[in-house]
């Protein structure tokens, strides 16, 4: 079989998984949300990571068949964490969505048949889209969005402030968190510039009454001085890496 048939295959047979990785409150260092991270368990080359097999999905349009089972997988996960341990489990699940999800034309009514089949509350579920895929067609991908946030699910903008153009998008698209991407963490700790960078994007974020989620934290010195400059969400290898449910959770458990 060639590549494309393989992973047409695969999400038939069930061999997509769901890892998650942890969104921690940079005051508390608890967990408050998880964004879901696709894998396919290969039976003949094993665990690949997303990088491996999402742009071949995207060229093929089978990226909408894995983001749909990522969406209700990742749905029911969280609302089974939040039934069984209410006080420790994640409030909200992140979902990333590809360009042609968009062109979906019942992506709305996806959306509503993952929650209304899980129990999930609507508040929980975040989509995730990139700046560029959100800048495309403005008017047309506004009419999306809003018709989603009537369900009452949030949006975030993923790679924030990697995009191509201007920040126009933050007046015309209903936006709720976004979620700085970690090229602005990179060079941070040393570099007055980068840090006032990231200062502004928070305060940009915050005073327009998102939520702002900073990515990729490696290390203890990096989340020292987010902390400093006013970031309150903060997602990263440092703060847990991807990882199946089973293991986050129970490692969530033996922390003191
Ligand atoms: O893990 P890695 O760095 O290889 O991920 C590469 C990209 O794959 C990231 O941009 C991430 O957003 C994307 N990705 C991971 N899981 C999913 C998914 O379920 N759906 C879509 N559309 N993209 C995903
Ligand atoms: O495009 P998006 O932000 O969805 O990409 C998420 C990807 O980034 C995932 O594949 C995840 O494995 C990866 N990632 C998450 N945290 C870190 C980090 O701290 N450093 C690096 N290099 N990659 C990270
Ligand atoms: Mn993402
Ligand atoms: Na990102």
């Amino acid at each position: 079989l060639d590549q494309e048939s393989r992973l047409r295959e695969a999400v038939h047979r069930g061999e997509l998984r769901l890892h998650l990785q942890p969104v921690v409150d940079v005051t508390t260092r608890e967990l408050r949300g998880v964004e879901a991270l696709v894998r396919w368990e290969d039976p003949e080359r094993g665990l690949q990571p997303p990088g491996a097999f999402i742009p071949l999905a995207e060229e093929t349009g089978l990226i909408t068949e894995i983001d749909r089972w990522m969406m209700i997988e990742a749905c029911r996960t969280v609302r089974e964490w939040q039934e069984s341990s209410p006080e420790t489990a994640p409030h909200w699940v992140s979902v990333n969505l590809s360009a042609a999800n968009l062109e979906v034309p019942d992506l709305t009514d996806r959306v509503a048949y993952a929650l209304a089949g899980t129990g999930l509350a609507p508040e929980c579920l975040v989509l995730e889209l990139t700046e560029t895929v959100l800048m495309r067609d403005i008017a047309v991908t506004a009419g999306r969005l809003e018709e989603m946030r009537e369900l009452g699910v949030r949006i975030a903008i993923d790679d924030f402030g990697t995009g191509y153009s201007s920040l126009g998008y933050l007046r015309d698209i209903p936006v709720d968190v976004l979620k700085v991407d970690r090229s602005f963490i990179t060079g941070l700790v040393g570099h007055q510039r980068q840090q006032e960078l990231v200062r502004a994007i928070l305060q940009l974020g915050h005073t327009l009454g998102l939520k702002v989620v900073v990515e990729g934290i490696e290390t203890e010195d990096q989340l020292d001085l987010l902390i400093t400059l006013g970031c309150r969400f903060a997602q990263g290898y440092f703060l847990g890496r991807p990882e199946p449910v089973a293991s986050l959770r129970s490692r969530l458990a033996t922390v003191p």
